[in-house]
C-alpha cells in the first residue's frame, strides 16, 4: 500500500508586497517540497486585518500574491493553494483553540509586543489572540511540518503547547506539528537597518527588497546597502554580532546560490565592500528575473487565479472540515440534524 505523505502547511499575510525575506525565509523552502509532501499553502488574509487594510489593496494584495507563489514554483495541481477567508472552518477551530490558549501565553508572544509597540494607536482583540488563529490554521490539516522563516518559531511552538493541551483531555485529536526552518535565509535583514528584520509591511526606506522590484532598484538597494568602516583583505566574513550588515549580505548571496558561508567569504577575500555589494545584487536579480517574467504573466489573468482560488479552497475545506467536525464532537457541541 502506498505510504501517506506527511503533511506541510504554511501562510503568508498579504499586508504588502512580498519581499526577499518571504522568499528566502519562507516560499523558497515549499517550492521544492511538493512531490514529498502533501502540500497546502495559503494567503493569510484574515491574519492580514490585524492591521488596519486598504480594502481594495487587500484584494489586489491576496491575488498578487497567489500568483507569485505559482510563479515562485508552487505548481497548483500539486500544492493546495487557498484563500485563508474561503475556508470558514479556519476562523471555526480558531475559536474553540482561543479557549484553549491561555492569556499569559499570548502575552509572551513577541511579534505581538514587537507590533503592539509600532502600533500603538490600533492594539486589537485580533492582533493580542492571531497566534490561536494561526494554530487553527495548522492543526485543521493535521500538520506535520510548519515551513516559516525564524520569526514565527515562537507561533508553532505555542500550536504545539495548545495541541498537547488539548490532546490531553479529549484523546489524539490533533498530530503535533514540528517547524521546518532554513538554515541559511530564515532571517533576512533590513538593507539599511541589519538590526531590523526585512518586512513587507513597515518600509523604513530603501532597504527593503521586494519580490517584484525591478532590477535597477535592486542594484541600487544594494549598492547603499550599510556594512562598516572595516577595509582590506578579509572584510567580507560572517559575524552578525560586530558585522550586522556584511553578515546579512553574505546570508543573502548563500541562499541564492547554494553556498555556505566559508565559500562566500574564500570567494570574496581579496575584495571590497562595493564588488561584493555589486555581486550580491546581481545574484538577486538572476535569482528574481523568471519568478518577475512568470508573475507578471500570471497576476494579469483574473480568470485563471479565480478558478485557482475556487478549486484550492475545495480541496482545503474536504480537509479541514473534517478535523472540524471531530473537534466539535469532543468539545461537546451537538452535531446538526
Ligand atoms: P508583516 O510585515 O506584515 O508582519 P512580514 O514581512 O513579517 O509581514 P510575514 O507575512 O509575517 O511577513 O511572513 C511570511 C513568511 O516569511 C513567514 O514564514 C516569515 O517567517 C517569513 N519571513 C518574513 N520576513 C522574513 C525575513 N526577513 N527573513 C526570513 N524570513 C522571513
Ligand atoms: N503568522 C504568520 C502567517 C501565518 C502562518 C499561518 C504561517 C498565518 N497562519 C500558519 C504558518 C502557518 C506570519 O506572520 N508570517
Amino acid at each position: 500500500m502506498e505510504e501517506k505523505k506527511k503533511v506541510m502547511l504554511s501562510g503568508i499575510k498579504p499586508s504588502g508586497d512580498l519581499t526577499l525575506g518571504s522568499y528566502l525565509g519562507a516560499i523558497k523552502n515549499w517550492a521544492e517540497r511538493a512531490e514529498q509532501f502533501d502540500c497546502f499553502y495559503f494567503m493569510a488574509d484574515l491574519h492580514a486585518l490585524t492591521e488596519r487594510q486598504d480594502p481594495a489593496e487587500l484584494r489586489r494584495h491576496t491575488l498578487e500574491q497567489l500568483a507569485q507563489y505559482v510563479a515562485c514554483g508552487l505548481d497548483p495541481e500539486k500544492n493546495t493553494l487557498f484563500i485563508q477567508s474561503h475556508v470558514p472552518a479556519h476562523a471555526q477551530l480558531g475559536w474553540v483553540i482561543n479557549c484553549f490558549t491561555m492569556f499569559g501565553e499570548l502575552s509572551r508572544m513577541t511579534q505581538f509586543k514587537d507590533k503592539s509597540a509600532k502600533n500603538a494607536e490600533n492594539i486589537n482583540g485580533g492582533l493580542f489572540t492571531y497566534p490561536a488563529l494561526m494554530a487553527a490554521d495548522i492543526l485543521i490539516y493535521q500538520a506535520d511540518y510548519v515551513p516559516v522563516g525564524d520569526d514565527q518559531r515562537q507561533h508553532v511552538e505555542l500550536t504545539r503547547d495548545v495541541a498537547r493541551r488539548f490532546n490531553g483531555i479529549y484523546g489524539d485529536v490533533f498530530k503535533i506539528p514540528e517547524p521546518y526552518i532554513p538554515k541559511i535565509g530564515a532571517r533576512i535583514m533590513d538593507l539599511l537597518d541589519p538590526e531590523s528584520k526585512m518586512s513587507k509591511s513597515d518600509d523604513i526606506g530603501n532597504g527593503r527588497i521586494k519580490l517584484m522590484d525591478r532590477p535597477e532598484d535592486i542594484m541600487r538597494k544594494f549598492k547603499r546597502a550599510v556594512t562598516d568602516s572595516e577595509t582590506g583583505a578579509g572584510c567580507i566574513r560572517f559575524d552578525p554580532v560586530n558585522k550586522p550588515g556584511v553578515a546579512n549580505l553574505i546570508q543573502i548571496y548563500a541562499s541564492c546560490t547554494g553556498e555556505t558561508f566559508e565559500q562566500v567569504e574564500a570567494e570574496f577575500a581579496g575584495h571590497g565592500y562595493g564588488d561584493f555589494k555589486k555581486a550580491v545584487g546581481e545574484s538577486v536579480v538572476e535569482m528574481l528575473r523568471p519568478i518577475q517574467t512568470e508573475a507578471h504573466k500570471l497576476m494579469s489573468d483574473k480568470a485563471y487565479l479565480d478558478e485557482l482560488c475556487r478549486k484550492g479552497a475545495e480541496k482545503a475545506s474536504y480537509v479541514a472540515e473534517k478535523t472540524l467536525r471531530k473537534v466539535y464532537k469532543k468539545v461537546g457541541l451537538v452535531p446538526k440534524a
